[in-house]
C-alpha cells in the first residue's frame, strides 16, 4: 500500500480519510457497516433529518436512467428525536465520524434542529441541506434563492454557536452558483457540499405517463459528474479558502481525484454504493494509489491543483 497522507479538514473538523458516504444514500450506515469498518473512511453523512418523522413521497420513487438514477424519496425519515436516540449511539459505537445532515421546511425548523444537535457530543459537523429537489413546492428549495439560503444558514449559525462546522449543501440548478455560495459563507457556513442531485424527469413511453409518482426527481450517478466538477471548480476559483465536500457520480478513485484537483477537500460517494456496497473503501484505496502515482505525498497538496497556472521555461 502506498504511503500518502489522506487526512483532510472541513472547517475545524479533521478527518483521517477523504471519502465519505453521500447523504441519503446510506441512511446512517447500518447496511454498509456489514461490508467495511465505518471508521476506516472519512465519515458518514447521514440522511437529511427533519423535526418530525416523514413517510416521504408516494411510489414509484426511483427510476433508472442512462448512467444515472432518478429519485424522489421526499425526505423519508424517523425525525430528529428518534435519530438522536438510535442512530447517533450506533455511529458512536462504530467509532464513525459523523456529519449530521438536516433539512427543514422553514428557517425556524432548521434552527430547531440545530438547537437539538447543539449539545450532542461526537458530531464532527452539520450539513445543512437547503437543496432537496423533491419538496412539494419548488419555492421551498432555499438554495435556489440567495436571500432564503442566507437566512437558513444565519439561523443555524446563531443557534449552534461557533464550535461546530456548518456545511451548506447547494443545488446546481441555479444561474449563479458562486453568488449563492458567497452568500451562505457570509452568513456563517464554514464549508460547502457540492452538488445535490439535478432536477430531472423520465416518462414511461409504454404507459405514456411520468415514471415517478412525483413526476420529477433528482438525477444522480455518472451522468452528473461533469456538472459537479464544473460547480466545484467555479466555486473553488471564487472562494479558494472555503473547503468543499464534492459529490455527484463518483464511481472510482480517478473520479474522486478529478474532484480533488477541481478544489474539493473531501468527496462523498452515493449512487455507486448501491451497485457495490464496498465502493467507498475501494475508491479510497484507488485514490491513495493515484495520488502516489502522480507524486503527491499528501491529499492536501492535490486540492485545487487543476487551478495552478503553468509557468513555462524562461518566464
Ligand atoms: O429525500 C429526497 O428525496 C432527496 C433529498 Br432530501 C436530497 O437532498 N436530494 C435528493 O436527490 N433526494
Amino acid at each position: 500500500m502506498s504511503s500518502v497522507d489522506l487526512s483532510t479538514t472541513l472547517g475545524n473538523a479533521w478527518f483521517p480519510a477523504p471519502i465519505f458516504t453521500a447523504s441519503g444514500c446510506a441512511s446512517s450506515g447500518r447496511e454498509l457497516s456489514q461490508f467495511f469498518e465505518l471508521h476506516s473512511i472519512g465519515g458518514v453523512v447521514t440522511k437529511s433529518v427533519m423535526s418530525k418523522a416523514r413517510h416521504g413521497r408516494p411510489t414509484p420513487r426511483m427510476a433508472e436512467t442512462p448512467s444515472g438514477m432518478l429519485n424522489s424519496i421526499g425526505l423519508q425519515g424517523p425525525g430528529i428525536d428518534a435519530f438522536l436516540e438510535k442512530d447517533i449511539p450506533f455511529l458512536l459505537e462504530k467509532k464513525a465520524r459523523i456529519i449530521v445532515s438536516i433539512a427543514g421546511e422553514t428557517v425556524e425548523e432548521y434552527s430547531t434542529l440545530a438547537r437539538k444537535l447543539r449539545g450532542v457530543s461526537g458530531i464532527s459537523a452539520i450539513e445543512v441541506n437547503i437543496s432537496c429537489p423533491n419538496v412539494e413546492n419548488r419555492g421551498l428549495v432555499f438554495a435556489c434563492d440567495p436571500e432564503a439560503s442566507r437566512r437558513v444558514i444565519d439561523g443555524v449559525r446563531r443557534t449552534i454557536g461557533g464550535e461546530l462546522p456548518i456545511i451548506a449543501k447547494l443545488s446546481p440548478d441555479v444561474t449563479d452558483l458562486v453568488h449563492i455560495a458567497k452568500g451562505v459563507v457570509e452568513a456563517g457556513a464554514d464549508a460547502l457540499a457540492l452538488i445535490n442531485t439535478v432536477l430531472g424527469m423520465v416518462i414511461n413511453v409504454e404507459t405514456m405517463r411520468p415514471q415517478l409518482a412525483n413526476k420529477t426527481g433528482g438525477l444522480s450517478g455518472p451522468a452528473i459528474r461533469p456538472i459537479a466538477v464544473r460547480a466545484i471548480y467555479q466555486v473553488h476559483a471564487a472562494l479558494p479558502k472555503v473547503p468543499i465536500l464534492g459529490m455527484g457520480g463518483v464511481a472510482s478513485g480517478r473520479d474522486a481525484f478529478e474532484m480533488i484537483i477541481a478544489g474539493a477537500s473531501g468527496v462523498s460517494v452515493g449512487t455507486a454504493s448501491f451497485g457495490n456496497p464496498n465502493a467507498i473503501p475501494v475508491i479510497q484505496n484507488e485514490l491513495r494509489d493515484l495520488l502516489a502515482a502522480k507524486g503527491f505525498s499528501s491529499l492536501r497538496e492535490a486540492i485545487g491543483y487543476a487551478h495552478r497556472i503553468e509557468v513555462s521555461d524562461g518566464e
